[in-house]
C-alpha cells in the first residue's frame, strides 16, 4: 500500500498516521485500502484548520467556488454532476439475509452476490484519490442514545460537508478508543478512479450507483454517487435504516421527525416530534415563528429530520437530533417562508445545485420576489428570467441543498445537545392533502395513533415526474428509510406501548386543505401555531375537543384566534369537515397498502380499520 501526503496543500501534521489504536478499525482500513487502492490514506481529525484546507484544496480543484465573503462570509458553492443531483432509491437496497425481511417497500439482493458486486466494484475505484477515514457520531458525543460510525470515502466533499452534519474526527476517535462501542462501518466512494496523469472533474460520480444496507452486520456501502443521502452516510443510511433495525432490537424508535420545544408565556416547555414526507415544510415547521397575537410564545428547534427516541428510566420518551447541521431543500426558503433558516445559512454554510450570482452570491427559485437580473444556473449556463420564461429552466435544481450547522439557528434549543435528550409530549403525522384531511385531529389512543401513522399519505409535487396530486401512503414519512419489513416496523411501534409508561398524544395534521377554487384554506406557516399550541394544550389534557369517527377535534372556540380574529367559523369549518362518503374511500386506500404488507401486518391495524369503518 502506497502511503503519500498530499502534494498541493501542506498539513502540519502526518495525515496518513492512523488516530487511532483500535485494532479491528485499523485493520478493517487497511484491508479496504488494499480493496479500493487510494494513492492515501488520510485520517479526518474534524479540526476547523483541516476543515479550512480541504475546503481550499476543493477551490483549487474546481469543486468549490468561494462566495463572495461581504456577502456570504465563510460560504462555499458546490455543482453536482447532472446526473447525480438526488437520493436514487431505486439503486437502495436492504441486503437482509432473507428477502422477507426486508419487506415489498425496500429492495432487495441476496446479501452473499451484493458482496460479490461490491467486491467487484470498490475494487480499485479510489486509485489516483485519497481514501478519508472519517469517524463520526451520530448524536452528541458521549451521549448513551448516540452512535458510533466510520467512513471510508474518497470525497473530500463528503468529509466537509459531515463536518457540518455529524459529530467528526477526534472526539470521536477518543470514543472508539474508550470502550468497546460498536463501530457501524460505512464504505463509500464516488467511483470515479483516476489513471496516472488524467485530470479529474470538478464532481466525480459513476453512472452505476448502489447504495446498500446489510442490517443484520450494520455496513453501508454507497458507490456512484457524492450526493446527500447517498454519500453522507451517517443521515438517512446510518440514523434512519441502519438505525431502525438497531432500534427495533434495543426497544427505542429511529424516525424520520422534527423535534421543536414549545415554551409558553409562563415558561411551560413542551417537546414534540413530527413526520412529515416530503414537500410538506418539515425544516419550516422546525423553525417556525409565532405570529402576531402569540406574545411570549416560542417555538424552539432541536432537529428538522431525524429524531432517535427513547423510553427513559421513568418511562417517558426523550429523544435526541443524531445530527448536528441542517441538509436542506434550498428552493421556496426565504425570508418570508422560513426567516430562522435564512439567518442560519448567511455563513459557513455549504451550497449545492443553486444558482450562483455575478456577484459571487446565491440565489434559488423563491429566495426573493425579483429574480437576479442574470445568473449561472445549477449547471453552469447562463439563466436569466426571460430565458427561464422561454425554456422553463430553473436557476436552482429543485433539489438544490445549504448545508449548515445546527447551532447558527437562531431559535437553536438550549437543550438541543442534551445527552438524556428532550422530553416528548406529543406525536404529529402530517401530510400534503388537498381534500378529505381535516386540519388537526387527535387519535383516540396509541394503538388508533400507531394506525393514523401507519396510514399517512401525501399527494406528489413533482411536476417532472408528471403525477401532482397523486396521493402516495408513506407509512410515518419512513417509507424510503425503514431498514426492514413495514409490517414489522408496525409491530415495533405497537409494542413500544408496552415499555412507554408516559404515552405522548398523537396527532395528524394537513396545512394544504384547498377549497372549490383551488386556494388553501389555511394560511400556514406561522399561523400553524394557532394548531400546535391546541396540540400542546390537549398533551397536557387542558384543551376541549369533540370526539368524531376520525378522532378528537378542536371546536372554532378551541383554537386562539388572537391576531388572526377575521378567520371565520365557516372557513375553519370547512377545514375541519369530514365527510363519510370520502373516508370510505379513504379506508380503500389503507386496505390497499395493508394487502401488500399482509404477510406481516399486525392484526391490530386490521381491528384499527374495522373500528374505523364502524364508527364511518
Ligand atoms: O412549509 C410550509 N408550511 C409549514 C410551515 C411552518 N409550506 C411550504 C410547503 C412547501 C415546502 C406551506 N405551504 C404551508 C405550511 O404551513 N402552507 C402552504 C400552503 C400555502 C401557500 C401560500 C400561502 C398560504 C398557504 N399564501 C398566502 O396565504 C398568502
Ligand atoms: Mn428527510
Amino acid at each position: 500500500m502506497k502511503r503519500m501526503s498530499t502534494a498541493t496543500v501542506k498539513h502540519p501534521r502526518d495525515v496518513s498516521k492512523p488516530l487511532s489504536g483500535n485494532k479491528h478499525l485499523l485493520r478493517w482500513v487497511e484491508k479496504m485500502a488494499e480493496l479500493t487502492k487510494p494513492d492515501s490514506i488520510y485520517w479526518v481529525d474534524g479540526s476547523k484548520a483541516e476543515y479550512d484546507t480541504l475546503c481550499a484544496q476543493m477551490v483549487q480543484s474546481g469543486t468549490f467556488v468561494k462566495l463572495n465573503q461581504d456577502l456570504w462570509p465563510d460560504c462555499f458553492y458546490a455543482r453536482s454532476d447532472a446526473g447525480d443531483v438526488a437520493r436514487v432509491e431505486d439503486r437502495t437496497f436492504i441486503c437482509s439475509l432473507s428477502k422477507e425481511n426486508a419487506g415489498p417497500t425496500n429492495n432487495w439482493e441476496n446479501p452473499h452476490e451484493m458482496r460479490r458486486k461490491l467486491k467487484g466494484l470498490f475494487s480499485g475505484c479510489m486509485r489516483g484519490r485519497t481514501m478519508y477515514v472519517l469517524p463520526f457520531s451520530m448524536g452528541p458525543v458521549g451521549s448513551p442514545m448516540s452512535q458510533i460510525g466510520v467512513q471510508l470515502t474518497d470525497s473530500p466533499y463528503v468529509v466537509v460537508n459531515m463536518r457540518i452534519m455529524a459529530r467528526i474526527g477526534l472526539p470521536v476517535i477518543r470514543e472508539i478508543d474508550k470502550d468497546e462501542k460498536r463501530v457501524v462501518p460505512c464504505m463509500h466512494s464516488v467511483g470515479a478512479p483516476l489513471a496516472p496523469g488524467q485530470k479529474d472533474v470538478p464532481w466525480p460520480c459513476n453512472r452505476e450507483k448502489y447504495i446498500v444496507h446489510f442490517p443484520e452486520t450494520r455496513e453501508i456501502w454507497s458507490f456512484g454517487s457524492g450526493y446527500g443521502g447517498n454519500a453522507l452516510l451517517g443521515k438517512k443510511c446510518f440514523a434512519l435504516r441502519i438505525a431502525s433495525n438497531i432500534a427495533r432490537d434495543e426497544g427505542w424508535m429511529a424516525e424520520h421527525m422534527l423535534i421543536v420545544g414549545v415554551e409558553s408565556p409562563t415558561g411551560e416547555k413542551t417537546y414534540v416530534a413530527a413526520a412529515f414526507p416530503s414537500a410538506c415544510g418539515k425544516t419550516n415547521f422546525a423553525m417556525m415563528i409565532p405570529p402576531p397575537g402569540f406574545d411570549g410564545w416560542k417555538v424552539w428547534t432541536v432537529g428538522d429530520d431525524i429524531a432517535w427516541i427513547k423510553p427513559d428510566a421513568e418511562g417517558r420518551l426523550r429523544a435526541i437530533n443524531p445530527e448536528a447541521g441542517f441538509f436542506g431543500v434550498a428552493p421556496g426558503t426565504s425570508e418570508k417562508t422560513n426567516p430562522n433558516a435564512m439567518k442560519t445559512l448567511a455563513r459557513n454554510t455549504i451550497f449545492t445545485n443553486v444558482a450562483l450570482t455575478p456577484e459571487g452570491g446565491v440565489w434559488w427559485e423563491g429566495m426573493t420576489e425579483e429574480p437576479p437580473a442574470e445568473c449561472l444556473d445549477w449547471q453552469g449556463n447562463r439563466w436569466t428570467p426571460q430565458i427561464g420564461k422561454e425554456t422553463g429552466r430553473k436557476a436552482a435544481h429543485p433539489n438544490s441543498r445549504f448545508t449548515a450547522p445546527a447551532a447558527q439557528c437562531p431559535t437553536i434549543d438550549p437543550a438541543w445537545e442534551d445527552p438524556e435528550g428532550v422530553p416528548i409530549s406529543a406525536l404529529i403525522f402530517g401530510g400534503r392533502r388537498a381534500t378529505s384531511i381535516p386540519l388537526v385531529y387527535q387519535a383516540f389512543n396509541w394503538t388508533s395513533g400507531v394506525y393514523m401513522g401507519a396510514t399517512l399519505s401525501s399527494e406528489t409535487t413533482a411536476a417532472a415526474t408528471g403525477n401532482v396530486g397523486n396521493v402516495r401512503r408513506d407509512p410515518m414519512a419512513m417509507l424510503p428509510f425503514c431498514g426492514y419489513h413495514m409490517g414489522e416496523y408496525f409491530r415495533h411501534w405497537l409494542n413500544m406501548q408496552k415499555s412507554i409508561k408516559i404515552l405522548p398524544r398523537i396527532f395528524h395534521v394537513n396545512w394544504f386543505r384547498k377549497d372549490e377554487q383551488g386556494g388553501f384554506l389555511w394560511p400556514g406557516f406561522g399561523q400553524n401555531m394557532r394548531v400546535l399550541r391546541w396540540i400542546v394544550d390537549r398533551a397536557h389534557g387542558r384543551a376541549l375537543a369533540q370526539e368524531t369517527p376520525i378522532g378528537w377535534m378542536p371546536g372554532y372556540d378551541d383554537i386562539a384566534w388572537k391576531g388572526l380574529e377575521d378567520f371565520s367559523r365557516e372557513t375553519f369549518e370547512k377545514l375541519q369537515a369530514f365527510d363519510r362518503d370520502t373516508w370510505h374511500k379513504e379506508v380503500m386506500g389503507h386496505e390497499e397498502l395493508f394487502i401488500s404488507l399482509h404477510s406481516h401486518l399486525p392484526p391490530e391495524m386490521v381491528y384499527e380499520r374495522e373500528l374505523l369503518i364502524c364508527r364511518l
